[in-house]
């Protein structure tokens, strides 16, 4: 049978590793973010067939607002590409999970430019914003790569 004072050692202890347990968690979350990442907003599609650019409208970008980014489609020489749809995805891959809400292109701004709301991050971290494509070339895919 225990005694009182090892009881009472063992009810510090849990909270005390717990503790423990999270802070190396927490520290190995952090590290975790892959090196080399390519963190380039502007870049050609998976199959060249264009060049886009992204930028937030809200600079830093805060985890939780809801807000709206801008994507630029052109073709490799630079020139506006006015595409028929583009579709957003994305998520944490080392967290297995999606974003957060559903994002939209919602209108063309013209010369290649279109507005993108619904945009929302809830946590710090590897975010990817995937863009699919479908305009006079084809369809294509992008990948950015955001830390948050
Ligand atoms: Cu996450």
């Amino acid at each position: 049978m225990p005694s009182i004072t090892s009881r009472r050692a063992l009810l510090l202890g849990i909270p005390a590793l717990l503790l423990t347990v999270g802070v190396v968690t927490a520290g190995a979350m952090m590290r975790s973010v892959p090196d080399g990442l390519d963190l380039a907003l502007d870049k050609p599609t998976a199959a060249g067939l264009y060049k886009a650019a992204i930028a937030p409208q809200a600079n830093p970008i805060a985890v939780g607002a809801m807000h709206a980014w801008t994507v630029t489609v052109r073709t490799p020489a630079g020139a506006p590409v006015k595409v028929a749809s583009i579709a957003v995805d994305g998520g944490m891959p080392q967290h297995g999970h999606g974003l957060p809400t559903a994002p939209q292109v919602t209108k063309s701004l013209g010369d290649g430019r279109y507005l993108i709301e619904g945009m929302r991050f809830n946590m710090r971290g590897w975010w990817t914003l995937d863009l699919a494509i479908d305009g006079p070339k084809g369809a294509d895919t992008v990948t950015f790569n955001l830390v948050l």
